[in-house]
């Protein structure tokens, strides 16, 4: 089982696509473990595109995702990072397939809606950005979803 980040970027949350965007996750198989609104400041967006600092679209990236507020949260299933990327596309909205996320809901890579960690390691650290370890639930206990008997 794996855990994967997922945020709900500024432009989505203005565009009133949070709902379609975890329905579309939640569908494909993968289950929310944690969730939290929040709004990014620049230290925390720094973190979470460390990787990134340096490159052109650095500076505009940072201003887009601190500008409004953006749903974090952690999806689990197997292969969660894999299968979440997949289901959001391409980076580029141009190039991301029909029937996945980017691919049908957006046009531009700034403004692609969605933000998938791309390994395991990525994962586990922007996790620990944005979740403490007690935030993130279990469905270890569940019963039965559909029958009381
Ligand atoms: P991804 O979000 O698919 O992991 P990434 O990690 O390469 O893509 O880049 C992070 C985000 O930065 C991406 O979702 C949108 C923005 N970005 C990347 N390349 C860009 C570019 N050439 N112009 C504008 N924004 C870009
Ligand atoms: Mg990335």
């Amino acid at each position: 089982m794996e855990r994967t980040l997922v945020l709900i970027k500024p432009d989505a949350m203005q565009r009133g696509l949070a709902g379609e965007i975890i329905a579309r996750l939640e569908r494909r198989g993968l289950r929310i473990v944690a969730m939290r609104m929040l709004h990014m400041d620049e230290a925390l967006a720094r973190q979470h595109y460390a990787a990134h600092e340096g490159k052109a679209f650095f500076p505009g990236l940072l201003q887009f995702i601190t500008s409004s507020p953006i749903i974090a949260a952690v999806f689990e299933g197997k292969n969660a990072v894999e299968i979440a990327r997949q289901s959001m596309g391409a980076t580029n909205p141009a190039q991301a397939a029909p029937g996945t996320i980017r691919g049908d809901l957006s046009i531009d890579t700034g403004r692609n809606l969605v933000h998938g960690s791309d390994s395991l390691e990525a994962a586990e650290k922007e996790i620990r950005l944005f979740f403490q370890e007690g935030e993130i639930f279990s469905y270890e206990r569940s019963i039965d979803p559909w029958v009381f008997e």
